[in-house]
């Protein structure tokens, strides 16, 4: 027997009629609303990654020396989208006397002297997911009002791209997956449910009616079905199908929805939206700790691979599974779909939190549930390893002279800030992709009290200087030593690094720095606190709102002025304008000048800005995963 068959026995033996294994990985409903806009479950067999016929022009895995064709062609289509959404922007974001509606007309017909713009959700799980939501949701023009004085709506229609990271990819997943759905909506539905632990799965009820012991042998059903078509597997897909019930909208927990179906969205593909970017790290073959010299992978819509020295190839996203063998699919070899499974992305980006499955012992589930874990987990090729198994490799004999991996017939790709870059800034700093301005929403636990202090900065920063090895030539502004940050209250509101582009050794953009900070609430939960109340879901959703907006504007009326320079700063170069004088303060006011305090601080513990808040504590000491590898628990106390 099957362990799957047999886990799906003791369910049903213990609780009749309440687990009903899908008949296969589509899902009717989903199905009718095919013709729809949203991401797709278009997977051949669900989870199961499938043999399916070629194209005529079979895939390939192409040099990252430029963009990809989809990408050049999608932006030439997100253009006028992204201009059109700029000119609203500026229509109720005034930058002093100037007239930016009449400067953008005016260069409108050279798409490169506008502005290009891109947003970064850094992870630290659940605390970026909803500080980075309430970033999203004010820079959304769909939001109420946003887009009235002092608030910062439009911003993210008027992005090029939206990257994410461990937490903050489950945020641009729930947007993505959902119909790049608001905010608004996914704190008003069904789908964020957070006061239900991830460990103990959705409630019952509406479109997932699951107990936690059928939800268990759902997830063990969908892993084992791919573990049995041969393919390696990790506790990553257990964790990647537990967030998919949590962060998708869809029955299963979206079974059958793959990230690459994004790409063939209508939504997507006019260029109404921003492209979503997920970031994870490469483990080095025989390494276990992940260094600031690993790779940096991106999954964007039609790809997966990096820009990185290392191996600095793309492979179509959609044949992921497919053997590949020195970058093309041998003849014998058939093509693979529905390894990219959207559940799978997001869970590769945030391998850090596998730890939290391992520690279903200490939850108060029935001891029948954690059985039946235990027989997933036995059932595991790599039951407690912090990796997600890209097997086959799709880099294998790719660039055989410089790449690491080459050999290897399976590649190690874990969460997305074990190096330390908790702010996914490196898609964003390739030079092929000509960003402007990244607004870089930081909700890392760097402090005792699990508030930032730049350390993400600094190590994208230090990783440029290795610029003929690793940085492999991208370029980025200084960044000071922590201490200078905490100091100089640079994690206390919005900074810009980068402002003197003359400064720079190359182009690169004005990175403002946007860290969390309590206003209205105490938004430093602590990244090891797995289930929250609808309330405090949302006070930290509206804090983070008020980190990006200033308090709407109260703590700087100038502020939105200021966001709009940092916007238009790099165009004005390109276009030789005049810099407007409210832009020369701004600048004074938010541009770190140099200044350096390396002296150590004392202890970081910032108080609500706004009036008196109930809504949460300000230390949280993390105590819970006292099991879990050493390492691991290092990072999340980071993270
Ligand atoms: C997706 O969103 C668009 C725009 O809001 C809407 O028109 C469309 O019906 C939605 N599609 C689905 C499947 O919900
Ligand atoms: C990406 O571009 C390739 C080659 O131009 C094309 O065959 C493929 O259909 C495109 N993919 C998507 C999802 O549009
Ligand atoms: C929007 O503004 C109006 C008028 O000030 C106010 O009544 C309403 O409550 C606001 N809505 C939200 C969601 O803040
Ligand atoms: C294809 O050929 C290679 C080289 O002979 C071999 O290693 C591989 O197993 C073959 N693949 C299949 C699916 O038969
Ligand atoms: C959980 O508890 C079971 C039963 O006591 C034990 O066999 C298993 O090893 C434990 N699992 C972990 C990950 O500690
Ligand atoms: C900054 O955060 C790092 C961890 O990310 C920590 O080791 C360091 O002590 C912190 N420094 C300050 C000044 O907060
Ligand atoms: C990264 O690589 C550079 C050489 O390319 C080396 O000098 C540096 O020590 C390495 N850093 C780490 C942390 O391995
Ligand atoms: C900022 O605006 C939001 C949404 O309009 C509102 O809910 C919140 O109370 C405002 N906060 C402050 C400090 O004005
Ligand atoms: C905004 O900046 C202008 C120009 O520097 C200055 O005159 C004005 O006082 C500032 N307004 C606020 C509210 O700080
Ligand atoms: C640079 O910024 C620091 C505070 O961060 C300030 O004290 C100093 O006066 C500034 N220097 C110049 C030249 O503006
Ligand atoms: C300007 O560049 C120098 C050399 O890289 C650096 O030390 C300094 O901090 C930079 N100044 C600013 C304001 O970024
Ligand atoms: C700018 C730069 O250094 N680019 C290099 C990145 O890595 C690839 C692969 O090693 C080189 O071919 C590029 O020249």
């Amino acid at each position: 027997m099957k362990v799957s068959a047999l886990i799906g026995s003791i369910a049903l033996g213990l609780l009749p009629g309440t687990f009903a294994a899908p008949p296969n990985g589509f899902d009717t409903d989903d199905l009718a609303l095919e013709v729809a806009r949203r991401a797709l479950p278009n997977a051949p067999d669900g989870y199961t990654p499938a043999n399916v016929s070629c194209p005529a022009s079979r895939p390939t895995v192409r040099s990252a020396a430029h963009l990809s064709p989809n990408e050049t062609s999608w932006l030439d289509t997100r253009r006028s989208k992204s201009l059109a959404a700029m000119k609203d922007f500026f229509g109720h974001v005034k930058v002093g006397d100037f007239d930016v509606t009449s400067y953008l007309n005016q260069h409108s017909s050279n798409s490169s002297s506008l502005p290009n713009i891109a947003i970064a959700v850094s992870g630290g799980g659940y605390r970026a997911l909803m500080n980075g939501a309430g970033a999203i949701k004010a820079f959304d023009s769909r939001t109420e009002n946003a887009t009235t004085s002092g608030h910062l709506g439009g911003l993210l229609q008027s992005s090029t791209y939206v990257a994410g990271l461990s937490g903050g990819s489950w945020l641009v997943g729930s947007i993505y997956i959902n119909n790049f759905t608001t905010i608004d909506a996914l704190q008003r539905g069904s789908t964020w449910q957070f006061s239900n632990s991830i460990l103990e799965g959705p409630p019952t009820g509406g479109i997932q009616i699951l107990k936690s012991a059928s939800y268990y042998t759902d997830l063990a059903e969908a892993v084992n079905g791919k573990q049995d078509a041969g393919f390696d597997t990790s506790i990553t897909d257990i964790w990647g199908r537990a967030l998919g019930y949590q962060m998708f909208n869809a029955s299963n927990g979206g079974l059958a929805y793959t990230w690459s179906s994004i790409a063939e969205t209508s939504a997507f593909n006019d260029g109404n939206y921003p492209m979503p970017l997920v970031v994870a790290d490469g483990r080095n073959p025989g390494q276990l700790i992940v260094g600031s010299n690993s790779t940096v992978y991106e999954f964007n819509p039609w790809e997966f691979g990096t820009f990185d020295p290392t191996i600095y190839g793309f492979v179509p996203l959609e044949y992921l599974g497919s053997r590949f063998v020195g970058g093309s699919l041998p003849s014998n070899e058939t093509c693979v779909r529905g390894f990219d499974n959207a559940g799978f992305i997001i869970g590769t980006s945030s391998t850090l939190f596998n730890q939290f499955l391992l520690q279903l012992n200490t939850t108060s589930l029935p001891s029948f549930v954690k059985n039946i874990f235990a027989h997933i987990l036995y059932k595991l090729d790599k039951s407690d390893d912090d990796i997600a198994a890209y097997d086959p490799n799709p880099f294998y004999h790719y660039n055989n002279h410089s790449s690491p991996y080459a050999q290897q017939t399976e590649l190690d790709v874990v969460d997305g800030g074990e190096d330390l870059q908790n702010i996914p800034l490196h898609p964003l700093i390739q030079p092929e992709r000509a960003v402007d301005v990244i607004f870089a929403i930081d909700s890392s636990a760097d402090t005792t009290y699990s508030w930032p202090n730049g350390t993400s900065l600094v190590a994208t920063y230090e990783r440029s200087l290795n610029s003929s090895g690793i940085g492999n030539g991208t370029v980025f502004p200084s960044i000071p030593d922590q201490n200078t940050f905490v100091n100089l209250g640079l994690n206390t509101r919005p900074t810009f690094f980068g402002c003197d582009s003359s400064n720079l050794t190359g182009p690169a953009p004005i990175v403002v720095y946007i860290p969390n900070y309590p206003y209205s609430a105490y938004s430093n939960v602590s990244t090891f606190t797995l289930s929250y109340k609808d309330s405090q879901r949302d006070d930290i959703i509206l804090n983070g709102y008020e980190v990006a907006t200033m308090a709407n504007s109260t703590r700087d009326g100038n502020w939105t002025a200021c966001v709009g320079c940092a916007i238009l700063s790099r165009s004005f170069e390109r276009t030789k304008t005049t810099l407007p004088d409210i832009c020369t303060q701004c600048f004074t006011n938010y541009c770190w000048n140099g200044t350096v305090n390396s002296t150590a601080p004392g202890a970081f513990e910032p108080v609500t800005l706004l009036a008196d808040s109930d809504s949460g504590a300000s230390a949280i000491v993390p105590t819970v995963l006292s099991t879990a590898a050493a390492v691991s628990v290092a990072l999340l106390t980071m993270i």
